[in-house]
């Protein structure tokens, strides 16, 4: 079994828990992908229907469009039955660290109004503690004076050797620019984050600071895939 494998296998388990008539957190990145494929496939089969997909970027969106899923936003439905979204790192508390594809500010605004929120992962993603892979943590900021923000960020976790780095892309290596035109300074922990909680409250403090990618105590299920199976663990 391949990672991308376990992925669908994770995927495809999370959309058995879907029923007709509920509105749906779509989630973004290569794994929540094949449970928005699902959902499509399902509806077009006809074993699903009167479903409302919210999606948590504009990629997924454009996906969801593509597979003729009805789709809405958080200002409609202000409240979600589900949502189905994978994850970067997962701890044992199904705390998570979630934004390696940039879409954490939706993805967390969405999943921080359903009534329950899967996690679809493959084993790879789970870890003892949260920042202990030396993947990025990410935090959404605002691109004014992004550098003394930087800074800012470094200064919080300067005992604990923490590196920070603007995300770019392309060639010329531009700053990468989220759906809500914010920049992305990465965070990289040489041991673990430590107090999840002080943590975040610490990083949202800075003013210039718009969301990060800890999501914690918002997952309810974690669907995860490996080479001994499928399993669904309930908070
Ligand atoms: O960027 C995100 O938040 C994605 O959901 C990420 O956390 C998981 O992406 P993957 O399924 O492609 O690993």
């Amino acid at each position: 079994l391949t990672q991308e494998d376990l992925k669908k296998i994770a995927a495809y388990k999370a959309v058995e828990f879907v029923r007709s008539g509920m509105v749906i957190g779509l989630g973004t990145g290569s794994t929540a992908k094949h449970a928005v494929d699902r959902i499509g496939e399902l509806l077009r089969l006809g074993e699903l229907h009167d479903i409302v997909g919210i999606p948590t970027s504009k990629k997924t969106h454009e996906q969801a469009l593509s597979l003729g899923i009805p789709l809405s936003d958080l200002d409609s439905h202000p409240t979600l039955h589900l949502a189905i979204d994978g994850a970067d790192e997962v701890d044992p508390h199904l705390n998570l660290v979630k934004g390696r594809g940039g879409s954490l500010l939706r993805e967390k605004m969405i999943e921080a109004a359903c009534e329950k929120f899967i996690v679809i992962v493959d084993e790879s993603k789970r870890v003892k503690h949260l920042g202990g892979s030396g993947l990025a943590m990410p935090v959404e900021i605002v691109p004014f004076c992004w550098k003394n923000t930087a800074k800012r960020l470094l200064q919080l976790f300067n005992d604990s050797g923490c590196d920070a780095k603007l995300r770019t892309c392309g060639e010329k290596a531009e700053p990468f620019v989220t759906d809500n035109g914010n920049y992305i300074i990465d965070l990289f922990f040489e041991k673990d984050i430590g107090d999840l909680q002080a943590a975040s409250d610490a990083i949202l403090r800075i003013p210039s600071v718009v969301e990060h990618g800890m999501f914690l105590d918002m997952a309810t299920t974690l669907i995860v895939a490996g080479k001994k199976g499928v399993e669904v663990i309930n908070k």
